[in-house]
């Protein structure tokens, strides 16, 4: 048994905070500070630290469960995984390849990632797979690509952060999301920087700012395409990194010329001194950064959102150069790998696109396959959960609990009730497992090793920790055990080291180049920032380190590439070097409020609870800090319902209705309400939301609906 203490990194977010885990000898195990992982130094939010709880067996689930007599029964593996393998084929020999559908998250390790995406395209054939990424930073990453020929979330680390001279943060609560992130902004503070805020409540981030911005939701693209009207206005662009390091510039400048301040104030309510305020903070300092997060990007227009913020920073030179540049704050725990290596639907290893036939040529050869045998792009992630029970009759879920955290959820539900078959690997009974007709149990973060790629896009080890509990078995051994079943021999391992040296062999070449980072660097180096390309063993001397595969235990050659901390520095990913202006324009939301539904309702985050709860929800420490949902609105709404605090409120969209207790407070416009969206039930923030998705990334519009409210009664 492991009985010392093992450097690894926690479970939820995408900061991937470093931490020590020691078992302890009266069983259970103990979370203690890691100070030597530079970008939390030892601190952990109450996520973190409470993480361990749900190591515990009484927490979790210890043996697969068939459904037998319409209840969930339980049942020894090789019945589990026979059923599974068995009702996949039956549904693909009825319905073709597509019919069988694959679901993933973000929150699963590269070589889980890569694992799904190769068995969904290898051993189904289907095209039928995305995940849950989709529904978090896609935007972001379809604006960088067309801007930058490249999307790595941030194209720094944080530590440049205390640096530069002012941060744009735009939807972002760090402050609860990303707890020991905050440093960073203080220390920049501290260094005589500013910190402009955008979010239409006044958060426990907005509290640290020098200048909040509160605009009405939705409205971000006007905003600004208003900042940008005022640059140029004031004379502010920089002509000669506009000349030589972009393009498409004349006809973005057009675009935001005609939006006036005063029409910009108009939409988002934000006034045109304020406006003029952020212009100067922003542009007067050497270097700024404007970061994003899921405010802008989760919108019907989340591209094009993202896209002008992009534009604000080529105009003003502050993208490609030390200490400036644009980035998103990824998510989730490995949303960054989770989007490189192939469970997305038009994607392969490598950040390569599944529609570009050298790339096909290269994945194909590295899977042993014919290039033609690979199906090509399919739905996104609520498109694919739509089409449950219509063409796809089957579905393969892993890591991604759509019944509380997919918009339009009750329909969401539907679907995969009217499913011919869904199985569902987790590591709890989650609300979308307890719909499954076979749920696998699996070993979690501590307990196996693997990689996550953090939003900083530094490739980190997470490595096993403690003995996951008898009955559990990894992803790794799932979809091993369900490619041998349906006829796939080889080609599956269950070792994560062996699966890695794979993925660099598939990376090789893609933008997403990992073909030069081993498990061995990433324990010595405590992370190494993508692209990082094999050096050839010509070059190094080092016998055998070009071919790339088997990874394991080969000593990293004398000169291996050092990672890339910094991107763009010298030249953009694109063709020509250049970055891409984009020019557009502001647009309403899907949905803009009426005499129905007079209210615009937004969501999101608490620091206590984590994505859709299934994990967080079982902490009781959590749980006392964060009990339950609840309508956040101002205090004017609050009179002119009746409601006072902690009164049911029914919110109703024409999606649905939610009804969870009223918090009054001034913190928020009088035109939104806000909801969390971790609970199930009748709280539950996804039964209203807008599935409207963005044409180009296809995120749903989570940020924004109609909606009216109505006070339940009088308090009790
Ligand atoms: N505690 C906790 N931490 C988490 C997570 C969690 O579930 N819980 N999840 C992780 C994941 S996967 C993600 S993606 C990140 C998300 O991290 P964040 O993006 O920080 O989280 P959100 O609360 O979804 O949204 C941020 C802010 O956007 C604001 N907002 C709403 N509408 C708009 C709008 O139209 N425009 C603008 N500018 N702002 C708007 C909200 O008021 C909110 O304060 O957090 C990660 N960390
Ligand atoms: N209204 C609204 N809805 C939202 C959002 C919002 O801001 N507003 N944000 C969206 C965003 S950004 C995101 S990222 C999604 C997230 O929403 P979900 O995709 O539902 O994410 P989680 O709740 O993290 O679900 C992960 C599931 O996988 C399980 N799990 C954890 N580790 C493993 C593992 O290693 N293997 C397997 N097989 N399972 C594992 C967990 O127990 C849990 O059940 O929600 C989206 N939904
Ligand atoms: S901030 Fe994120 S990574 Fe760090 S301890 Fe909290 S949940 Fe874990
Ligand atoms: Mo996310």
């Amino acid at each position: 048994m492991e009985t010392t203490s093992t450097p690894t990194h926690c479970p939820y977010c995408a900061l991937q905070c470093g931490m020590n885990i020691t078992p302890l000898p009266q069983g259970g195990v103990e979370v203690t500070e890691r100070p030597d992982f530079p970008v939390n130094r030892g601190a952990l939010c109450g996520k973190g630290r409470t993480a361990a709880r749900v190591l515990s067996p009484a927490a979790r689930l210890t043996s697969p469960l068939v459904r037998s007599g319409g209840r969930l029964v339980e049942a020894g593996w090789d019945e589990a995984l026979d059923r599974v393998a068995g009702a996949l084929s039956s549904v693909r020999a009825r319905g073709g390849p597509d019919a069988v559908g694959v679901f993933g998250g973000g929150g699963l390790t590269n070589e889980k990632a890569y694992g799904l995406g190769k068995f969904a395209r290898v051993v189904l054939g289907t095209s039928q797979i995305d995940y849950n990424g989709r529904f978090c930073m896609s935007s972001a990453a379809a604006a960088g690509t067309r801007a930058f020929g490249l999307d790595r979330g941030l194209p720094f680390p944080l530590e440049d952060i205390p640096r530069t001279g002012c941060v744009v943060l735009v939807g972002s609560n760090l402050a609860e999301t990303m707890p020991p992130s905050l440093r960073f902004f203080r220390e920049l503070r501290d260094n005589g920087g500013t910190l402009i805020v955008v979010d239409p409540r006044r958060t426990r981030t907005a509290e640290q700012a020098d200048l909040h911005l509160a605009p009405r939701p939705g409205t971000d693209l006007a905003l600004a395409l208003g900042l940008l009207h005022l640059v140029v206005a004031e004379n502010r662009t920089d002509e000669e990194y506009i000349r030589e390091r972009t393009t498409g510039w004349e006809e973005a400048r057009a675009a935001a010329m005609a939006h006036w301040p005063e029409y910009v104030e108009r939409i988002t309510g934000v006034s045109v001194p304020r406006l003029r305020q952020a212009v100067r903070m922003f542009c007067e300092p050497e270097s700024a950064m404007v970061l994003t997060a899921r405010g802008p990007e989760q919108q019907s227009k989340g591209t094009d959102t993202v896209g002008a913020w992009i534009n604000l920073c080529l105009a003003t030179g502050r993208a490609g150069r030390p200490l400036s540049g644009y980035g998103c704050l990824t998510g989730q725990g490995n949303g960054q790998g989770g989007r490189e290596h192939g469970q997305k639907a038009d994607q392969l290893p490598g950040y390569r696109r599944l529609d570009d036939p050298a790339a096909r040529r290269h994945v194909a050869e590295v899977w042993g396959v014919a290039p033609d045998s690979l199906p090509g792009p399919g739905r996104s992630a609520y498109e694919l959960l739509d089409a449950l029970g219509t063409d796809v009759r089957a579905l393969l879920l892993m890591g991604s609990n759509p019944v509380v955290s997919a918009p339009r959820a009750a329909h969401v539900e539907e679907r995969l009730r009217s499913l011919d078959f869904l199985a569902v690997c987790d590591v709890v009974l989650s609300e979308t497992a307890e719909l499954a007709d076979v749920v696998l149990p699996v070993t979690q973060w501590a307990e196996e090793t693997g990689t996550t790629t953090s939003l900083e896009g530094r490739v980190l080890l997470r490595r096993r920790a403690v003995a996951p509990p008898a009955g559990v078995r990894s992803d790794l051994e799932v979809l091993h055990g369900l490619a041998v079943r349906l006829g796939v021999e080889k080609g599956f391992p269950t070792d994560p080291e062996e699966v890695f040296g794979e993925l660099r062999r598939a990376s090789a070449g893609g933008p997403a180049d990992y073909s030069g980072i081993t498990y061995r660097r990433l324990a010595d180096e405590n992370g190494v920032f993508w692209p990082c390309p094999e050096v050839p063993a010509q070059d190094t001397g080092a016998a055998g380190a070009a071919t790339g595969f088997p990874a394991p235990h080969r000593p990293a050659p004398a000169t291996a590439h050092p990672g890339t901390p910094r991107l763009f520095l010298d030249r953009f990913a694109t063709d020509d070097g250049r970055a891409r202006f984009v020019a557009v324009a502001h647009r309403a939301g899907a949905e803009e409020p009426d005499a129905e539904y007079p209210l615009l309702l937004t969501t999101g985050r608490v620091v206590a609870q984590y994505q859709s709860g299934a994990q967080t929800r079982r902490v009781a420490e959590l749980n006392a800090a964060a009990p339950g949902p609840f309508v956040e609105l101002h205090p004017r709404l609050a009179a002119r319902l009746g409601a006072a605090e902690g009164d049911p409120l029914a919110v109703v969209s024409r999606r649905g209705r939610a009804v969870a207790p009223a918090r009054i407070t001034a913190a928020i416009r009088p035109d939104t309400v806000f909801m969390p969206f971790h609970w199930p039930g009748e709280g539950r923030a996804n039964t209203l939301t807008n599935p409207a998705l963005d044409p180009v990334s296809k995120m749903p519009e989570f940020k924004t609906c109609a909606v009216r409210v109505e006070l339940l009664g009088p308090r009790t």
